[in-house]
């Protein structure tokens, strides 16, 4: 077990997640801004967090809202420029706090200038960097793969007479990662961050980056459901090919090799699949990535399916407690850009609570996500204003519009997120007079309240930071989840009541303690 002394600095600290467009508006244009971000340095600060990961904020056409990216090494002007961003990251590290940038190594937009040459003609030199295939002799589609967000994952390019891949919008052209050229291209554009000053990289799909070298079909799934959309070709098939392939593990060494060539960087993976096959991202003896992301107390095993029950829950956190390495640091998930809303997901703030405080106990890095600390559901869009190209696509239940709607700083016209004359690019709650930073900071018992007494109880107590964990069972209801995280002579006892009636715990041999913090901070 690692001592609390020689944790890093990302094991120690809280990641919040900051989606730029809808964080702070300086410029009244109803999209947020890398300045409101610096605007808004002193409410993290003081919420506890330690390190902030920002989605992209590089040049892009937003078809899908940053993960297209243009321009691996500069900042779309909607949300500043570099110098900008050199003050933020200044302001943050004045803090003593980190800043992790996303890093989109997948695909580029289709107007990155390495496409547009790319596309220009069969023999240009930059061909091969992406995805390039004949079509069948039939003239069909090069394998039957699908795109995350509907249709096939192959657009035929008149042009050149060939189709090319793109496992999300066709948008999204896939970089060719065989081709060694592109390799060093993507390593370079990760220098040049760390180069001003980035801490860290949470790197979007990094399992996609090596397909199949021969693409074949994928299988087709005989669980997919019944209902799916007519043009959900994806989930119809079995995710065989078209990603985590055992030869990614080499080029995940190799982006690790490149961040160890300036101190104390950490590599955060978007990963999802298999216990077994997830746990190999963090590198045989530790050289691939410091965290994969763990989603699973979003999903249990697979997509938005974890039952928000006690046993399934510590099933899920035991599970992967025994499928680490011991050089392999533990993290959590509970929500994202991509993702329900916590109090939606768990029918409201009650358990939005004990999720918080199970999220901040766990031995492991939690990572969190920008307006789940003010209790933010998902919101209602209505299908008109759907901008989301998933909800576009496949149906406006799918659109992650309802997760990204702007922070809400005040009472004022707008919430404090952009001007009162302007028009935010998504709606806020309709409670959104009294769901914001400023009321709910001034409300001893509010959810906000509670994410900063936890954060604050966390960061000064080792036995959570570094302690060990151990589940309880003697004298526990079965929808209780009660563990130890003990330091040294330290011990905090976690109590977690899934009921919705009070319940007791009965633990005689631990002796009598004191309560530190309870879930409505009333006792
Ligand atoms: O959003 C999803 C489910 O609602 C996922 O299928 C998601 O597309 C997948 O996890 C990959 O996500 C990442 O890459 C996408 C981008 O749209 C997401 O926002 C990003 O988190 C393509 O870059």
């Amino acid at each position: 077990m690692t001592g609390q002394t020689e944790l890093k600095w990302w094991q120690r600290g809280v990641v919040y997640q900051i989606y730029p467009r809808s964080f702070k508006d300086t410029t009244g244009n109803g999209v947020g801004d890398l300045q409101g971000i610096i605007e808004k340095l002193d409410y993290l600060e003081h919420l506890g967090i330690d390190a902030i990961w920002l989605s992209p904020f590089y040049p892009s056409p937003m078809a899908d809202f940053g993960y297209d990216v243009a321009d691996y090494c500069d900042v779309e002007p909607l949300f500043g420029d570099l110098a900008t961003f050199d003050r933020l990251a200044a302001a943050v590290h004045a803090r003593g706090m980190k800043i992790i940038v996303d890093w989109v190594p997948n695909h580029t937009s289709d107007q990155h200038k390495w496409f547009i040459e790319s596309r220009s003609s069969r023999d240009n030199p930059k061909r091969d960097w992406y995805i390039w295939r004949d079509p069948k002799p039939d003239g069909s589609l090069p394998n039957n793969w699908g795109s995350f967000f509907g249709g096939p994952a192959w657009t035929f390019d008149p042009q050149t007479g060939q189709y090319y891949m793109h496992q999300f919008v066709k948008e999204q052209p896939e970089l060719n990662w065989r081709n060694p050229e592109v390799k060093a291209a993507m390593l370079d554009t990760l220098r040049f961050w760390m180069r001003r000053g980035v801490d860290g990289f949470r790197m979007d799909v990094i399992g996609l980056i090596l397909k199949d070298a021969a693409l074949r079909d994928n299988p087709i799934n005989p669980h997919a459901p019944a209902n799916l959309p007519e043009n959900d070709l994806f989930s119809r098939l079995i995710q065989v090919y078209n990603m985590d392939q055992d030869e990614v593990h080499e080029v995940v060494r190799e982006i690790r090799a490149t961040l160890d060539e300036f101190p104390e960087r950490c590599g955060i993976g978007e990963l999802w699949g298999p216990l077994d096959r997830w746990v190999k991202y963090y590198g045989e003896h530790g050289e691939g990535l410091h965290l994969p992301f763990n989603f699973r107390l979003m999903d249990g095993m697979g997509f938005n399916r974890m039952t928000w029950d006690a046993q399934a829950l510590r099933g899920v956190v035991d599970a992967l407690e025994a499928a680490l390495p011991d050089f392999a640091w533990p993290n959590y998930v509970l929500g994202n850009h991509d993702r329900m809303r916590m109090v939606t997901r768990f029918g409201g703030e009650a358990q939005a609570r004990v999720a918080a405080m199970l999220l901040l106990t766990l031995r492991g890095t939690p990572t969190l996500y920008y307006g789940d600390e003010i209790g933010i559901p998902d919101v209602p869009v209505p299908p008109e204003k759907i901008q989301d190209p998933q909800g576009v696509n496949l149906g406006a239940e799918r659109s992650r519009d309802v997760c990204r709607t702007p922070m809400q700083w005040d009472a004022s016209p707008n919430a404090g997120f952009c001007p009162p004359d302007a028009e935010p690019w998504l709606p806020l709650t309709a409670d959104y007079t009294a769901r914001n930073v400023a009321v709910m900071s001034q409300d001893a018992t509010s959810i906000l309240t509670l994410y900063h007494q936890l954060l604050a109880m966390r960061q000064e107590t080792p036995a959570l930071l570094g302690g060990s964990y151990k589940p309880l069972d003697e004298g526990v209801p079965t929808d209780c989840y009660v563990y130890l995280r003990e330091d040294g002579a330290t011990r905090y006892l976690v109590a977690l009541n899934f009921a919705a009636e009070a319940r007791q715990v009965r633990l005689p041999e631990l002796g009598r303690g004191q309560i530190m913090l309870s879930t409505h901070l009333d006792r």
